[in-house]
This record gives structure tokens, C-alpha cells and sequence, in this order.
């Protein structure tokens, strides 16, 4: 049996077809810095409830995927010191009864077990710079390409290397929306200088494109890149400092795998002083509103 664990709420609201959105648990507990990350997390619910949409956080406890948690579970994801779950992992924290917080690809993966098909988060995970030479590609790229889940997200880092991730999901035949854009965001900076193809202005367009997915029968996810206002983004000096240090720093220690991108992201909030994590903050919130019109868009279809 899947052990499986949708909470009654998101069951109930699943069942009356009711917006939900899923949330995922490694940007509480890898990608910001304690104890902000806690009451982020709770934030994030709330901004869903009170538009009406029921949150489902999803992480694995104690050997079950979970999709909904108490707030004592929301609590165990900031406080305790568990492990970044991909897809791959997973079949080894069950095996094992262990706890993990999931990335975007395990969230979606473990969404689309439980029926959610609305996920919000901050950045995707993507190609890294130099993956020519380390390899290193984020497995949400992947895994998007295999699960039917719509995640909004003000596009990737620029730690990453955003024209091959672009060119990567082009591969992968993820269509990529750009929500009020006709560029790709960079996360803290609303623009890449990375145009896209297709831009959709409001949430009934997104879903419009979710029930033509579905009615081909294809098998991708739908990327909805969200920038945020310009007039929040991180100042571009600021950033850009802060970027090219992170990375020199990550070069020199040497580091591999799923410790690059926590080291690189809490790298940037030492080295801006907290602005990035405040940036990071609104960009997650931002998207949340725009996933829960999209969720409540789509389940009025
Ligand atoms: N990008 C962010 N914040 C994050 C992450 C990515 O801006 O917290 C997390 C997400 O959980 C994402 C994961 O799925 O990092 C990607 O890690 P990796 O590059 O090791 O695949
Ligand atoms: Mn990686």
C-alpha cells in the first residue's frame, strides 16, 4: 500500500473539488534561514486560507509522504534537522522511516499521488553554471517533464544558468507561461533577458492551458513564471556582488550534489545582509497568491 497520508482537510476539499494548492517543505528547511523560516511557513498557509484555498504542504514523516500537515509537522519541518528529499530519495526515506523535506520535484511527484494539481513555490531548481563540466542539473527539471502538476515560480536563480534551463525544459516539452511577461524572470530580478514564447495574462488562462494538456494527454507539467514587481526586486548592484561571490566561494570549497544550491542560497543571505531573504520572502508570497487564483480558476472548470 502507498503510504500515503492526504490530510482530512485537503481529502475533504479534493473531494468537494475545492482549490487546493501544495507547497513544498526543502525552502523551509534548506532554503531559509531559521527562525524566520517557521512563521514563513505559516504565513504561506494563511495566505491560502484566507483566499479561500486549502494549503497542502507536502513532506515525508516518520516513512509517509504527506500531503497537509498539522502544525506541529510544520513545526518539525523548521525546527528538526532532516534531510532534502528528491524523487530518487524517497523510495529510501520510506524504506527506512526517515523524514525529509521535498524539493520540487519530490513535492510535485508526491502532489500528484495525492490529486493536487496547483503548486506554488519560490525558484525552480535547473541547470548550474558549468554543467558542461560537473553535470549538475536539477532533477526538477525532469520530473516536470514526467508529472502532470502546474507550479508558479519567479523562474530560477541566477546561481543557475537560466538560458540552458530555459533550453532544457524546451527539451523536455514543458511548456513554460510567462503570468503578465513576456520575459523570463530571475528570481530576485523580475527579468532574466530571457524572452519567452507565451505570456497569459490571468489565472482562467493558465487553467484554459491545464484542461488542453490534459484533453491531449500529454505528460509534462506546466511552468507558470511569475517576476516579481520591479519595484521590489533586489537591487541588481546588490545582487550581483552577492552572486559572484557565492559562486567563487562555492568553486573553492568544493562542494557537489544537493549541498550546492542550500550553500549557494544562504551564501547570498549572509552576503546581502537579510535583503535577499526579504526578497525571497515576497517572491514566495507573490506566487502563492497567483497559484490559489489558478487553483480556484481551475476547479470552477
Ligand atoms: N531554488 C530556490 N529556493 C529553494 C530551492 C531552489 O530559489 O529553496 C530548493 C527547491 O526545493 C528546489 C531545490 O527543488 O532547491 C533544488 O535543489 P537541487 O538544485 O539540488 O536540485
Ligand atoms: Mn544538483
Amino acid at each position: 500500500m502507498l503510504p500515503l497520508d492526504v490530510s482530512p482537510e485537503v481529502a475533504a476539499a479534493l473531494a468537494d473539488g475545492r482549490p487546493v494548492v501544495a507547497l513544498e517543505s526543502t525552502i523551509i528547511s534548506h532554503g531559509l534561514p531559521r527562525p524566520d523560516n517557521l512563521a514563513a511557513a505559516q504565513r504561506f498557509e494563511r495566505i491560502l486560507a484566507d483566499a479561500g484555498v486549502v494549503a497542502a504542504t507536502v513532506a515525508v514523516l516518520d516513512g509517509r509522504l504527506k500531503a497537509g500537515l498539522t502544525p506541529d509537522e510544520l513545526t518539525r519541518i523548521a525546527t528538526e534537522d532532516i534531510a532534502k528529499l528528491s524523487v530518487r530519495d524517497l523510495p529510501i526515506a520510506l524504506g527506512r522511516g526517515a523524514s525529509g523535506a521535498t524539493t520540487v520535484a519530490a513535492t510535485s511527484a508526491i502532489a500528484d499521488l495525492a490529486g493536487v494539481r496547483v503548486f506554488a513555490t519560490g525558484g525552480l531548481g535547473g541547470v548550474h553554471r558549468k554543467a558542461s563540466e560537473s553535470f549538475d542539473e536539477s532533477a526538477d527539471l525532469s520530473v516536470l517533464a514526467d508529472v502532470p502538476i502546474t507550479v508558479v515560480s519567479a523562474g530560477v536563480k541566477s546561481i543557475l544558468d537560466i538560458g540552458a534551463t530555459l533550453e532544457r525544459l524546451e527539451t523536455l516539452s514543458v511548456p513554460v507561461l510567462g503570468y503578465g511577461t513576456e520575459t523570463f524572470p530571475s528570481f530576485w530580478l523580475t527579468d532574466s533577458g530571457h524572452d519567452l514564447d507565451w505570456r497569459v495574462d490571468g489565472p482562467d488562462e493558465v487553467a484554459a492551458v491545464m484542461s488542453a494538456r490534459d484533453a491531449l494527454g500529454q505528460r509534462a507539467g506546466i511552468v507558470v513564471a511569475n517576476p516579481l514587481p520591479l519595484d521590489q526586486q533586489l537591487d541588481p548592484a546588490v545582487h550581483d556582488r552577492a552572486l559572484t561571490d557565492a559562486l567563487r566561494m562555492a568553486d573553492e570549497q568544493g562542494l557537489v550534489g544537493k549541498e550546492v544550491t542550500p550553500f549557494l542560497l544562504q551564501t547570498i543571505v549572509d552576503l546581502t545582509g537579510g535583503d535577499s531573504l526579504a526578497v525571497n520572502l515576497l517572491i514566495a508570497e507573490n506566487n502563492i497568491r497567483v497559484a490559489a487564483a489558478i487553483a480556484t480558476s481551475w476547479s470552477g472548470r
